[in-house]
């Protein structure tokens, strides 16, 4: 070891002393690990050094040097701690007096396991997104949010030039496009008011659902236009739609934006809509309740929620269940769904949540009402809501309460309330464009006359 030490030699009396000074010569440097590996750039990690003598004895404390070869890839400090700063692999060198040890540092960014166009090591699986560089997604799924929108597009924009991050779009929260083109015609606008789009956001934003529209606000929204239109009439999902679906929607937002028109009305008749449904195509017609803000957006609500994937009783056609509580059910499109557990409506823009007790209408009890307990809910049209065991066919309009009563569908069943939200699909963006009549896959929900107590008839 290092150190002094002093030497007597002794001979009878004589004895003499000699001393002789030890130095330990670094002999070999080792450094642990023996390799380092980064899959995110700013990423750091410490190489540990030994130091050792020609007979392999430590040397503790010994100064040791560092050194990289190859700073643009990582950079290391005086105290041994490499720092990732791209793409390649750096070599880095321990000097200790003569001794050295060079190992690798390899940052390997280049890596797209999804193949999303966004490598492994900015896609940080945060939940939250930052930058470009600190996405937030899931390096091992391409559509972190499951809208149908790949994470590199959402980021990056798309490879056909449409600007998604610019228009708003996240790629960690599900992300619904929808471009509204509109008539005019007899003296009035069919173009949807900002209160009406933002009654529909709000209630998306309320289950973090982000909705983004384009109604010709102002760059970059600048897909929504008015159509001129002779007569204010389309023809449903016909030759005269897509013609103007061709002429007023860009081309780079197929596979990514929903396409409402809102004409007066459509093949002349008196529906509200008519929507693809899991489908990119929708058609709000809104007649003579145009200035109706909870119509207006019950009814975009309504024809969005087929593109959806849902139907009006949700997941099957049973239209009309006092216990869904939906605007996809034609007793709550035009004005909003029940807040107060009774069939009647309470002006709520809502999707159902799925909570409702079934209720069987060959065994109804009316002292559980719609939500399983009170209120209760006078089935019959009898003066109390106390009957149990009770046969009747409830689904049908229950506002204003007729009288005689009328009756439902004609079928006695069991009646489902829907998780709407739990279940909405967002593929139907990717829905074949059906330009070509006759080509289109999608099933169409044509959907309910607009009443004439909503403003006058058309
Ligand atoms: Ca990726
Ligand atoms: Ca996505
Ligand atoms: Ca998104
Ligand atoms: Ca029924
Ligand atoms: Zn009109
Ligand atoms: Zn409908």
């Amino acid at each position: 070891a290092t150190g002094t030490a002093t030497i007597t030699a002794t001979s009878g009396s004589a004895s003499t002393t000699a001393t002789t000074t030890v130095s330990q010569v670094a002999s070999s440097v080792t450094l642990s690990p023996t390799s380092l590996s980064f899959t995110s750039v700013g990423d750091t990690a410490t190489f540990v050094p030994t130091v050792k003598d020609a007979g392999g004895t430590t040397i503790s404390g010994a100064t040791v040097t560092w050194a990289t070869l190859n700073s643009s890839v990582a950079t290391v400090s005086s105290a041994g701690l490499v720092t990732a700063i791209a793409d390649g692999t750096a070599m880095i060198t321990a000097t200790s007096g003569s001794a050295s040890r060079t190992a690798t540092a390899a940052v390997t960014c280049s890596v797209d396991t999804d193949s999303d166009r966004l490598y492994d090591c900015v896609e940080t699986n945060t939940g939250t997104y930052v930058s470009t560089s600190d996405t937030g997604t899931d390096p091992n799924d391409s559509d972190s949010d499951d809208d149908a929108i790949s994470d590199g597009d959402e980021v990056l924009g798309t490879l056909g030039g449409l600007d998604l991050p610019l228009l708003g779009a996240s790629p960690v929260i599900p992300t619904i496009l929808i471009e509204h083109d509109w008539f005019d015609d007899g003296g009035h606008s069919h173009k949807p008011t900002v209160a009406q789009l933002d009654m529909v956001t709000a209630s998306f934003a309320a289950q973090g659902v982000q909705i983004i529209h384009d109604y010709g606000q102002g760059a970059p929204f600048d897909g929504g236009n008015f159509i001129s239109d002779a007569d204010g009439d389309v023809d449903g999902f016909g030759t005269d739609y897509y013609a103007y679906k061709l002429a007023n929607f860009d081309a780079n937002r197929s596979g990514y934006f929903h396409y409402n028109l809102l004409p007066h009305q459509y093949n002349g008749g008196s529906s509200s809509g008519l929507a693809e449904i899991n489908g990119d195509d929708l058609i709000t017609a809104t007649h003579t309740f145009y200035t109706n803000d909870l119509a207006v957006a019950g009814t975009i609500q309504h024809e969005l929620g087929h593109n959806l994937n849902l139907r009006h009783g949700g997941n099957v056609n049973t239209n009309r269940k006092p216990n869904y509580n939906s605007v996809m059910s034609y007793n709550y499109q035009f004005y909003g769904v029940d807040d107060d557990c009774t069939p009647q409506e309470n002006g709520v823009l809502d999707y159902s949540h799925g909570v409702n007790p079934s209720l069987d209408e060959e065994n109804l009890n009316e002292t559980l009402g719609i939500c399983g307990g009170a209120p209760g809910w006078d089935w019959n049209q009898d003066g109390d809501a106390l009957d149990v065991g009770l046969i009747a066919d409830i689904n049908r309009d229950w506002n204003p309460l007729p009288s005689p009563p009328v009756v439902g569908d004609g079928d006695l069943e069991i009646l489902f309330d829907y998780d709407d939200w739990s279940n909405l699909s967002y593929t139907g963006i990717t829905d074949f464009d059906g330009a070509v009549a006759g080509s289109r896959e999608a099933e169409l929900a044509i959907c309910q006359a607009f009443p004439d107590n909503l403003f006058g008839t058309n």
